[in-house]
């Protein structure tokens, strides 16, 4: 007798038809038959997550990676401790499915009090707040409507680069269910529409015809096309200077010869503020001007020179067009647009040099950039975490192919353990280096037994300066000193009876350069190098930037 196929089955299976090879766990008593389906029919590995919101963060950095991803958790006390992590996903563009067990049908509006429950009896108020962190919510409610649901949410997902949600009632799970059909109306692109595009290519040509001096200014949410090739091909038809956002570190190659930098008002490197603030037209592309990227609301491009490129509405010169996707605008633009050199030809890349110390001096926070940055090679994905590892890395020179990847939407501390273990499990054949802080580790540190139990050799740089010292720039008080811990030691209690975990501590930069060839032959796990460094040193860039922060966090009331 051939096996009943179920409506997990059906979700396994659209899981792996659209390009999933993993979806991350944690298991509950509402979600286990689903996970038993998901196991049965196999078409992506099952991973396991210390807590839901690790699991969530996970699944976000293999979104990064991969395109799309998926995360499988527990009614109320799994899901609630995930809405952290799908915010991220929200914020930070990323199409993550989001399936959680949920309570069996028949205790819908029965009355019926479920345990892991607010103790009331509508249990739709799990769905009602996951909705405004993602764009498609579905509540399974029959197996007969199951296939309609999943392929929505999942088709949303993917077209608007957000997460989605799916409840499947524990007593659905196992449900008899059709089979999935052709996957490919989940991934076509909707059509553009091209009378809308072609006035908006118009337009954006006229724009750029008429400047004299303009620059590209790349945003983070270019991730969600997924590959730097289109805007390499608009530079390159265009002929102008680029600059990158600092959320958007290495989505422009940063060996090319139109690269200038990061523009981040005040902080930006290699001369790429001048770039920007003498160009009379700038291209920005999916950019997020927050108060962060804005150093304060200090810095953004001036309206009225600015030609801005969403991932669904393009603004020019006063005009807004909507009814095609940012990638279909590149393309187009990409063949009809005029050359304008200007900003190349009156500019150069200043260089950035990290400067370094003696071996056997105590380690710096340059020291250590240094060495990190030397350690970069063009198959690399470079973490790193809200705090100071913002500013080293994006003061550090990429080679062709190096990714950088932040959070600086969002900017929730502890989500980089957890996504830079997504981001090695999407892509093993990269190197995956990341870097967080004290304070920011000890929100999901017990990740990083994941990465000993599935031997995934992320390099972990740890940097311990006893305490916030992003916030300590920017508002001091005692709230911004911590614990210190045994972070190099933990290793050796995650490794337990059977792992390859290897803690190593770095307190001179000879001390680190041994510790860094170490972790560069540990294949069977990760290597956690504790750099000691003094809770004074950091970037100059982040006590400049926190200044300014802290002036727009503190303005006045306005008084009406
Ligand atoms: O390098 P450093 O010392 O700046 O980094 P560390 O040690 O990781 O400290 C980060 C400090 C920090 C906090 C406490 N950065 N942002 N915050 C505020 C914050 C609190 N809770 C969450 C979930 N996210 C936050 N960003
Ligand atoms: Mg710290």
């Amino acid at each position: 007798m051939t096996k009943t196929y179920t409506v997990g089955n059906y979700l396994s299976e659209r899981l792996g038809q659209i390009g999933l090879k993993h979806h991350f766990a944690v298991a509950g008593d509402f979600n286990l038959v689903l996970l038993d389906q998901l196991l049965e029919e196999g078409s992506t590995k099952q991973i396991y997550s210390c807590n839901e919101l690790n699991c969530g963060y996970t699944a976000e950095g293999y979104a990064r990676a991969n395109g799309a991803a998926a995360m499988v958790i527990t009614f109320n006390v799994g899901a609630l401790s995930a809405i952290n992590a799908i915010g991220s996903a929200y914020a930070e563009s990323q199409p993550v499915i989001f399936i959680s067990g949920g309570p069996n049908t028949n205790d819908q509006g029965a009355g019926h009090i479920l345990h892991h429950t607010i103790g009331t009896t509508d249990y739709g108020y799990q769905a009602e707040m996951v909705r405004h962190v993602t764009c498609a919510t579905e509540i399974l409610r029959s197996a007969e409507n199951a296939p309609a649901q999943i392929d929505n949410a999942i088709r949303t997902a993917l077209r608007l680069r957000k997460p989605a949600y799916i409840e499947v009632p524990c007593n659905l799970a196992a449900a008899p269910c059709t089979r999935p059909g052709p996957v490919s109306g989940l991934l076509a692109e909707t059509t553009p529409d091209k009378v809308s595009l072609d006035a908006a290519i118009k337009a954006a040509c006229t724009f750029i015809e008429t400047r004299k001096n303009v620059a590209i200014l790349v945003g983070s949410r270019v991730r969600t096309l997924g590959s730097l090739e289109p805007v390499v091909a608009l530079a390159e038809r265009i002929g102008c200077a680029v600059t990158v956002m600092a959320g958007a570190k290495s989505f422009f190659p940063e060996n090319h010869p139109s690269f200038r930098g990061v523009y981040w008002g005040e902080v930006s490197t290699n001369g790429a503020q001048d770039v920007i603030e003498k160009a009379d037209g700038v291209i920005c592309l999916a950019p997020i001007f927050n108060d962060y990227a804005t150093v304060g609301w200090q810095s953004q491009p001036d309206a009225k020179n600015m030609l801005l490129a969403d991932l669904n509405e393009v603004t020019v010169d006063g005009q807004s067009f909507t009814g095609f996707h940012l990638g279909a605008f590149i393309a187009a633009l990409s063949e009809k647009a005029p050359r304008r050199t200007a900003s190349v030809e009156s500019t150069k890349l200043l260089p950035e040099v990290i400067p370094g110390s003696a071996p056997e001096a105590p380690l710096t926070n340059d020291e250590m950039a240094r060495q990190i940055n030397g350690l970069l090679d063009s198959k690399t994905t470079l973490t790193a975490e809200t705090g100071d590892s913002w500013f080293n890395a994006i003061r550090m020179t990429l080679p062709g192919g190096a990714r950088v990847e932040t959070e600086m939407q969002w900017g929730s501390i502890g989500w980089s353990v957890p996504a830079s273990l997504g981001t090695a499990y999407a892509e093993p054949d990269r190197q995956h280096v990341l870097m967080v802080g004290d304070g920011s580790f000890q929100l999901t540190a017990q990740e990083v037994a994941q990465m000993v139990r599935y031997e995934i050799p992320v390099i972990i740089f740890l940097i311990n300066n006893r305490g916030y010292v992003i916030e300590i720039k920017i508002h001091d008080g005692p709230y911004n000193y911590i614990k210190n811990w045994d972070y190099a030691g933990l290793i050796k209690a995650f490794n337990a009876e059977d792992g390859h975990g290897l803690g190593l501590h770095a307190r001179t930069g000879a001390e680190l350069a041994d510790a860094i060839s170490k972790a560069k032959a540990n294949k069977k796990g990760p290597t956690l190098i504790e750099c000691s460094i003094a809770t004074e040193d950091c970037t100059d860039t982040l006590v400049r930037w926190g200044k300014k922060v802290a002036a727009a966090n503190g303005r006045p009331p306005h008084v009406s």
